[in-house]
């Protein structure tokens, strides 16, 4: 990619999208394209094969998904499987379609069997039953990997694909009903300490263990990629992490004395706690050459700030 190369952002008012858009003007790409959902519906194939003729993007970034907390991918399957198999088969057919030069597809840590022995490492996809609350989109962010994966087998394309951990920052959902646990929690916490509440309640038992990643980091990871890589160094997919996780009940005391919240943290155990451990082993990306920069501390407390801008 140079400077003035043509670059396609899928999904670039996201939290993915938006911090891609932010690292890549801040590395003086002056040449980004994007689409809102209302000027172009990814899942309609001929309007993004229409919109992929006319511009010709020469790179593209595909961040633009469905994506959910727990609940959200538990409560509406179909959705989740269909509008993401729509939007990456639309997507990277196009791409091969007009001469794409790179792709990077972002993928999830769900792709991985529930119980598969963690650190998770590339080669575990596919080798075991996936998580039941995320089965549907997890199948079909394992079928955008395949059908990169099966373009460069059959067309010589360059589609890369990453797969990153659990993700937060700014521009996450804050709905309480189908966010991640993060933006759930800041969320939660903040409103109780304004409201002076007794206590804040958390789903599930606590024990589950979590990775968390700033998207900072990950738009800085997926740049780095896209510069120095192609398919040949990178192989299938990448996994894109910081290399620890801590607890659910660990992560709720953390955002407490963040947020300044007092009371009691109670858990709804009604709520499911979804896969026990999902910790990307990031061997491979160490060895590309790309590691994490931002605490878990900070980031939890760069987001909190924007968060409080944003009332
Ligand atoms: O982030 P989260 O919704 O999704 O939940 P997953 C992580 C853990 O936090 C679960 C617990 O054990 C939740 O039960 N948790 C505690 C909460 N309190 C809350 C809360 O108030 N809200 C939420 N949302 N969770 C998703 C997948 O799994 O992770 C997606 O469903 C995707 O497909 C994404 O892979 C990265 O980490 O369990």
């Amino acid at each position: 990619m140079d400077k003035k190369s043509k670059i396609y952002l899928a999904g670039h008012r996201g939290l993915v999208g938006s911090a891609l858009k932010r690292r890549l003007e801040s590395k003086g790409y002056s040449n980004l394209i994007f689409r809102t959902h209302r000027e172009l519906d990814l899942t309609k194939q001929q309007a993004v094969n229409e919109f992929f003729e006319r511009e010709k993007p020469e790179y593209v970034f595909l961040a633009a998904a469905k994506v959910g907390g727990i609940l959200a991918n538990n409560t509406y399957p179909a959705e989740f499987i269909y509008e993401n198999l729509m939007i990456e088969a639309n997507i990277i057919h196009a791409s091969y379609r007009y001469g794409v030069k790179k792709l990077l597809f972002l993928g999830s840590s769900c792709i991985y069997p529930k119980l598969a022995p963690q650190p998770l490492k590339e080669e575990y996809l596919l080798t075991g039953s996936l998580e039941e609350t995320n089965e549907a989109y997890a199948i079909a962010k394992i079928a955008g990997i395949r059908l990169c994966k099966h373009y460069n087998q059959q067309y010589g394309t360059n589609f890369i694909s990453v797969m990153p951990t659990n993700l937060y920052g700014p521009n996450d959902n804050f709905d309480l009903e189908t966010s991640h646990v993060m933006p759930a929690l800041i969320r939660k916490f903040h409103e109780a300490k304004v409201k002076n509440e007794p206590e804040v309640v958390i789903w599930g038992t606590g024990k589950p263990l979590r990775e968390f990643m700033h998207v900072d980091d990950m738009a800085d990871a997926c740049v780095y990629l896209m510069e120095n890589f192609n398919i040949d160094d990178i192989g299938e997919f990448v996994n894109i992490g910081v290399g620890k996780d801590i607890t659910i009940g660990e992560l709720s005391e953390l955002i407490k004395e963040i947020v300044g919240f007092e009371g009691e943290i109670k858990k709804d155990l009604s709520k499911p706690d979804g896969t026990p451990q999902k910790l990307l082993d990031i061997t491979k990306l160490s060895s590309l050459g790309w590691k994490a920069k931002i605490s878990l501390k900070d980031g939890i407390e760069q987001t909190y700030e924007w968060y409080q801008s944003q009332k």
